[in-house]
């Protein structure tokens, strides 16, 4: 028995999981996603997924078909059916099957698929080690054009920063916005922790994702006792922090030791990341929604 699909309202086998070659989230990358994590047996942070999922598709004018309690139902139950208990969830709402022009108008019903999987972990090395990045020539949208805060379909601009990444021979790329401030990576944000011990991370105006794991984290700093800025910075700041850190589902968080061959801070990764590493992954064994 292969895993069961959500798609448009039943659960199908993952061989029968197929979309139409006229639907706009394929031809024109027209839609929004989210990508949640469980953890033994509860989902992270759903309802903050959710939220902001509806407000990624209110953005660009698509209604789900379905509504937010609807959808959460959706995700416990897939990850259910699946038995799974640690999971990598990913949630998409296409704008659903239309003709070949690009009007939506000619989309009457939005495609909703859901699938969860086993999660593949980052190798525990890169928590140890540190994670070396370089800074893609590929700026990030300008939110003026596509806001970076819509979780959408295209994620060319940061594919394209991806490639750049793997050329390099590195995991991550840096983006700057236009104006050359840091915005985040191609799918983490990221902080950076001064001499001061003071927590910037870029704030959304300057285009990034409202990451999830980085509330999550800018609280668990607070509680520290650290003072979190949202403030634009540049490379300077960067190539000169204390420490480095990205956050993401995925990724969790996972500490910067190196950007365009400059060392952060003692090239190891320092003593706030670690910590917040171990807080983090405490807190992921007690929070969120049981399957
Ligand atoms: N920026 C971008 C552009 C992202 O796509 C984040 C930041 C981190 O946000 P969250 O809410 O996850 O803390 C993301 C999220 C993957 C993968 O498979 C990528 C993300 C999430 C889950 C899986 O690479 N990106």
């Amino acid at each position: 028995m292969g895993k069961k699909i959500y798609l448009d309202g039943e659960f199908v086998e993952r061989e029968n999981a197929k979309v139409s070659v006229f639907d706009h989230g394929l031809l024109y990358g027209d839609g929004v996603f989210e990508g949640i994590r469980a953890y033994g047996g509860n989902i992270f942070k759903l309802k903050e997924h959710l939220e902001r999922l509806y407000m990624s598709a209110h953005m660009i004018n698509l209604d789900p078909g379905v509504n937010i309690n609807e959808m959460e139902e959706i995700v416990v139950e897939t990850v259910r059916t699946n038995n799974l208990r640690d999971a990598y969830i990913r949630l998409v709402v296409t704008r659903g099957e239309g003709d070949l022009g690009l009007n939506p108008v000619k989309c009457p019903r939005a495609t909703v698929f859901c699938i969860a999987d086993k999660i593949k972990l980052y190798p525990e090395e890169y928590y140890k080690n540190g994670l070396s990045l370089v800074t893609a020539s590929t700026r990030r949208n300008i939110p003026e054009a596509l806001n970076p805060r819509i979780k959408s379909l295209n994620y060319l601009n940061n594919i394209m920063a991806k490639i750049e990444a793997n050329k390099a021979g590195v995991l991550e790329a840096v983006m700057l916005n236009r104006e050359g401030y840091v915005s985040e990576c191609t799918g983490d944000n990221i902080f950076v922790i001064t001499e001061e011990r003071t927590v910037l991370t870029p704030p959304p105006y300057v285009g990034s994702l409202t990451g999830i794991t980085r509330n999550v984290i800018m609280r668990l700093c607070r509680e520290r006792g650290l003072a979190v800025k949202e403030t634009p910075f540049t490379l300077f700041e960067l190539y000169n922090a204390e420490e480095s850190f990205l956050t993401g589902t995925a990724a969790e968080v996972i500490p910067v030791v190196e950007v365009d061959d400059r060392r952060i801070g003692y090239g190891k990764p320092g003593e706030i990341t670690r910590g917040l590493i171990g807080e983090f992954r405490e807190l992921t064994k007690k929070e969120g929604r049981r399957i």
